[in-house]
């Protein structure tokens, strides 16, 4: 499919998740108590009454977000696409809405729209903005759903009807252009209202694409489990949220920080199986990104500077190479991206049958000698050494350019 409204998705490959709320004030802790848990879930975990939880609003007063910050953050590691939680489970916007006043503009002394501070900076500096929205529950009003409770009696048309359906019709109307509608957590959400959510999306921007998660199979795309990544290639469009520790949203004792070396095999993993990855950051209540997150963004930003034309638009090559334990490979037309992590003397790849032009290391163009050989056994093989002084990086990228169009793997005997 080349011409479908997701194709700047398909090419992006890597996005930044943003989740940001009211949970950023209490990092995981209330009244004394801390959550085992996900931060952004502690209203529930904790079984914190409304009426407490909204008491949050009026202390929240991030005066140091600052849109263009993370815009540039996101650019700087060579996210392509934002996606910001618009109103997780909590039921709080994080946006001016006209249809309730528990809106951070409404209840809070910030007083701010970040959401209109983004979607300006984004425009300015080429960046998709993308809204997650949580359709299902709403643990804020008295008719949207709630995980582990009894939703009986709850009158949920009601709440799509006076919260969901209005406030999706701001977003997709207030802030120009959207690149898609992050739905999550469907629950008993049936087949007719995610499709009545899908077209109500599509009736006001209809380039604007929807994730799996809206339910029932209607999404756009597939999200996978969060921080699951499939083992093998998957058919059609999918993508990966993740976090960069184990939470999402800010959680002041959760210091379990992926290094930039995990988080780029992830990327590149992904990127070399087919998918995107959505990576998150959760800003503290004073609208900071967490130090740690800025770090090992900026060294994946050194790595897509140098070898982007790796991953923007790659795609996996046809034939899954299951015995290769060092590293991956993406490729497009005419050329394969042999990425390698690990510290291997050399680079051997069996079975393979193209016939190499030139190859180099991506990032800085060192020439690259490629030793074509059929082996005593009568497979193809190529060989590549490394050149005497080579820069370090995580990730060495190999660029091999070659006669043919794909790479082609012939079967093992
Ligand atoms: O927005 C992020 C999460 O808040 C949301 N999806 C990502 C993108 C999410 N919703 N649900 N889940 C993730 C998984 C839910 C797990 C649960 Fe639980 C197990 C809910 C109740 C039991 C974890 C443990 C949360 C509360 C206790």
């Amino acid at each position: 499919m080349k011409d479908c409204k997701q194709q700047w998705w398909k090419e992006a490959k890597f996005g930044m998740f943003i989740h940001w709320g009211l949970y950023a004030l209490l990092a995981g802790e209330y009244n004394g108590k801390k959550t085992s848990n996900i931060a952004e879930w502690i209203m529930h975990d904790l079984s914190i009454p409304v009426e407490e939880y909204e008491k949050l609003a009026a202390r929240f007063n991030p005066t140091a977000f600052s849109a263009q910050r993370i815009v540039k953050l996101a650019k700087d590691t060579g996210m392509k696409y934002i996606v910001i939680t618009s109103k997780h489970h909590d039921g709080f916007a994080m946006y001016k809405s006209q249809c309730s006043r528990y809106n951070i503009v409404d209840a809070t002394p910030f007083g701010r729209d970040p959401i209109k501070e983004l979607a300006e900076e984004c425009e300015k500096e080429g960046i998709k903005l993308c809204f997650y929205y949580s359709q299902a529950q709403d643990w804020h009003d008295p008719n949207g759903f709630e995980e582990g409770t009894d939703n009986e009696g709850k009158d949920f048309r009601k709440y799509l009807d006076e919260k969901c359906i209005p406030q999706l019709r701001e977003l997709l109307t207030q802030y120009g252009d959207i690149g898609l509608i992050w739905f999550d957590t469907p629950m008993g959400i049936t087949y007719e209202q995610s499709k009545e959510l899908k077209e109500l999306v599509h009736s006001i921007q209809p380039n604007c694409i929807v994730s799996g998660r809206i339910g029932n199979d209607l999404g756009d795309y597939m999200s996978t489990g969060d921080n699951f990544i499939p083992l093998l290639p998957y058919e059609g469009d999918w993508e990966v949220p993740a976090t960069i520790n184990n939470t999402w949203g800010y959680k002041k004792t959760d210091l379990r920080w992926k290094s930039a070396d995990k988080l780029l095999r992830n990327l590149v993993k992904i990127v070399s199986r087919g998918g995107n990855y959505l990576l998150n950051i959760g800003p503290d209540g004073e609208g900071n990104v967490p130090e740690e997150s800025v770090k090992v963004l900026g060294q994946i930003g050194e790595f897509m500077r140098l070898n982007g034309e790796s991953i923007y638009g790659a795609h996996p090559v046809p034939f899954y190479p299951y015995d290769i334990d060092w590293g991956y490979f993406t490729c497009r037309k005419g050329k394969i991206y042999i990425h390698v992590f690990d510290d291997i003397e050399d680079v051997y790849i069996l079975n393979i049958a193209n016939t190499p032009k030139r190859a180099y290391i991506l990032a800085d163009h060192t020439p690259l000698q490629v030793v074509t050989r059929t082996t005593c056994e009568g497979d193809s093989s190529w060989r590549i050494a490394w050149p005497e002084k080579r820069m370090k990086q995580i990730d060495t990228v190999i660029c091999v350019e070659m006669e043919e169009d794909e790479p082609i793997f012939e079967p093992i005997r």
